[in-house]
């Protein structure tokens, strides 16, 4: 038996989390755990879904500045968390959510460079303990990651930055991953077919540890 977990996908764009929730859902489901939330960040919830509209427009005469950028980002997490993750998590359902708040610490910090103690302080106050069970995080090149976005889709506000914020986003993700074995780093520049193997192996060598 396995306590139910809350797990996060992370990632720069185009690094394939939308393809790694599926997996592990489908592994989860292959352990005939049926009750799955999955969700997204920011929104999956109307008013974090409007959020995440707000973060994404582009703005005539006036823009987001970072710190309310990060605000942004936290508001619509502790709404998510609040009315779905934490009462899902209570029913007993896994939690798989696409982004959590290293996103915030990798975007906000290391890309726009807010110190981390700011964000780590707003992660205290208003999120408590609450951390993921388990993150998965996919590791992809800037440039191999925007490709892959700008095929599918015209690029949003965030993604039209440059380079270098992205090349800052990724070092602040590794720099973390390194630092908390919560973190499981998976290399996301290989093709779709050995990143999904590597995740299937990762999580479930994970799993057989959680077996209680
Ligand atoms: N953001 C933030 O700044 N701070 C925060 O705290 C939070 C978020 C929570 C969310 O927008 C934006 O908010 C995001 C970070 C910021 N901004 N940016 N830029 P989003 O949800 O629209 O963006 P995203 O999370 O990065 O989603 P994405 O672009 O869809 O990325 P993905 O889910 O990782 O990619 P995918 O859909 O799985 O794959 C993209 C394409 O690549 C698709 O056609 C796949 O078939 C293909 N793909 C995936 N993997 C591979 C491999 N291995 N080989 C070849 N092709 C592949």
């Amino acid at each position: 038996m396995i306590k139910n977990k809350f797990i996060a996908i992370e990632g720069l764009e185009g690094a394939g989390k939308t393809n790694a929730c599926i997996c592990v859902k489908n592994i989860l489901k292959k352990y005939n755990i049926k009750n799955i939330l999955l969700v997204r960040q920011p929104g999956s919830t109307p008013i974090a879904e409007d959020i995440r509209k707000l973060i994404k427009k582009q703005f005539n005469t006036d823009n987001l500045i970072k710190e309310t950028e990060l605000l942004l980002m936290y508001a619509a997490r502790i709404q998510l968390v609040e009315k779905k993750i934490k009462p899902a998590l209570k029913n007993g359902a896994w939690v798989i959510s696409d982004r959590h708040d290293l996103s915030s610490l990798a975007y906000q910090g290391g890309g726009l460079g807010i110190k981390k103690t700011k964000i780590t302080k707003l992660k205290s106050l208003f999120l408590n303990n609450f951390i993921p069970d388990l993150t998965i995080y996919l590791d992809v090149s800037p440039k191999i990651g925007l490709a892959r976005a700008s095929k599918r889709n015209t690029l949003d506000l965030i993604e039209k930055r440059s380079l270098k914020f992205f090349n800052q986003t990724r070092k602040c993700y590794l720099k973390n991953a390194k630092l908390d074995n919560k973190i499981i780093t998976i290399n996301a520049n290989l093709n779709i077919k050995k990143v999904t193997q590597n995740i299937k192996k990762k999580i479930l060598d994970w799993l057989n540890k959680q077996v209680i």
